[in-house]
Parts: C-alpha cells; structure tokens; sequence
C-alpha cells in the first residue's frame, strides 16, 4: 500500500486528502470510507500523542497515512514510520543540510540512519526482513517549504537525494514574508512560484494545503498533486454553523 502510494506520488498523479487534527478514530474511519486518496496527520499543530497517531493510521485502514512531524527529530520520524505511516512531511525545512538530516532519519542504512526496530509497520516482526528490504522504496519523504529562506534555498534543497515531494506550506510562507495569510499578495504569489517553477523543473511532486477546496484544486492546473483540502475541525466548524444558521432561520408559530 505505502509502496503504490509513493509511486502515486513520485508520478505526480492527483492525490486527494484532508487534514486529520483530532484523536477520533470514528472520524478517521468515516474520511477513509470516504475513499480520501491519503489523510493528513498533523502533529505540529495539534496535541496528537504517537500512541494516537498509531490508532488514527489503524484506523485509517488502506488509507495512506502522511504524518507530519511536530519537529524534524529523529524520534518523531522513527515513531511515526514504525506505526505504520506511508511516509512523513517535515515542516519548516529551510536548507539542505536540515532536508539531508531528514531523509537520512527516514532511510535505513546504507542510504540513511533510521533505527530498526520490532514495529506496527513490520507487522511486529512477522515480517521483519521484507519490511526493512523495502522500507526505502516504500516510504514518502516530503519537505515543507514555508519560509521566506526556504524559497531562497530550494534549489540546493531539491538537489538532496531522496526527498520524493516538496509540501508548500503557504500560512508561515506568507507569516515569513510579513504578510500573513495574505495568499494573494503578489510578493507570496512570486515566492510560491519560486519553488513552484524550481519542482517543476526538477520533476519533483508539489503539494499545497489550503482551507478551501476551491483554492487548492486551483493549484492543480499549476501542477501541484497532492493536495490536501480542509480538515475534521473545520468541517464540524463549517456544518455546526449551517446548520445552527438553518435552525435560527425559523419562526415558532403558535
Ligand atoms: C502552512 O500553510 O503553513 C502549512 O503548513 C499548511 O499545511
Ligand atoms: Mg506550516
């Protein structure tokens, strides 16, 4: 499954997903029989414990699961993996030497320095061997690019072996730039196409998030494919609205 995911992914086809940032399993459940082509775990911005990382990718079922790293630690990389994760987004990746130390976190040796251990991922032992053979093939690695400095560095960022796809993150791009959330302002329009231009060149896969599905499928005429639109608080924020807004539009007639 993770194997067919980052082929998707390296092939740049469209892939589909949304933001999980709340430890409900059932909400898990209910965007993967909704056939998500990936879900989004956040940990930088939301409390969600490994252990519970390691419920929402059961959960998840043959879902792919990305989950992205509340820092660019080894431990966190390692947790997420051997719970099973089809790979990782590291946020904030400002220059090659923090996009090399991630890659080799998430590759074991000889091409990386990723610990090995009985794990979720390896079907706790049972298949050892075969898991550590194709973990490297198998696993996505993809870099935030969502500062000002990053934009500057992607191009020795891009030329880092074994990074598979480059994760515009476009609210700290913006905040970097002193114009936060301004996604329209030509100075962050020109810093994503930047990088935009740079992956195209390198044919490396682009991601983008965005709150609303209209601005990311936007995106995918520029060649962004995986796309990551909305996430489980907002669509309880969204409906909860309407529906209380439906409600109040009545009258009790007596
Ligand atoms: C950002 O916009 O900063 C993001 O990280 C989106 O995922
Ligand atoms: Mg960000």
């Amino acid at each position: 499954m993770n194997a067919i995911f980052r082929r998707r992914l390296l092939e740049r086809e469209l892939l589909c997903g949304t933001m999980l940032t709340t430890s409900s399993v059932e909400v898990t459940e209910i965007l993967a029989h909704l056939e998500y082509d990936w879900l989004f775990i956040d940990t930088e911005h939301s409390p969600l414990s490994p252990m519970t990382v390691r419920s929402l990718i059961q959960a998840a079922g043959k879902v792919p699961c990305l989950v992205r790293l509340a820092d660019r630690g080894e431990v966190s990389i390692k947790n997420a993996l051997d719970s099973g994760a089809a790979g990782i987004i590291a946020p904030q990746v400002n220059n090659a030497k923090e996009a090399k130390e991630i890659v080799s976190y998430c590759k074991y040796p000889p091409a990386g320095t990723r610990g090995v251990g009985l794990s979720r991922a390896s079907k706790y032992g049972l298949e050892f061997s075969d898991y550590v053979s194709n973990a490297n093939n198998s696993i996505s690695v993809v870099l935030q690019i969502e500062h000002i400095e990053a934009v500057k560095n992607v191009h020795e960022i891009l030329a880092v072996e074994g990074l598979d796809a480059i994760f515009i993150g476009p609210y700290d791009l913006s905040t970097s730039m002193g114009k936060p959330g301004l996604l329209r302002d030509p100075a962050v329009v020109e810093a994503i196409n930047v990088v935009r231009e740079a992956c195209l060149e390198a044919k490396i896969a682009l991601g983008y998030f965005g709150m609303d599905v209209n601005d990311v499928t936007e995106r995918a005429v520029q060649g962004f494919s995986l796309l990551c639109s909305g996430l489980d608080l907002g669509f309880l924020t969204e409906s909860g609205r309407k529906n209380l807004e439906g409600l109040k539009s009545t009258k009790v007639v007596l």
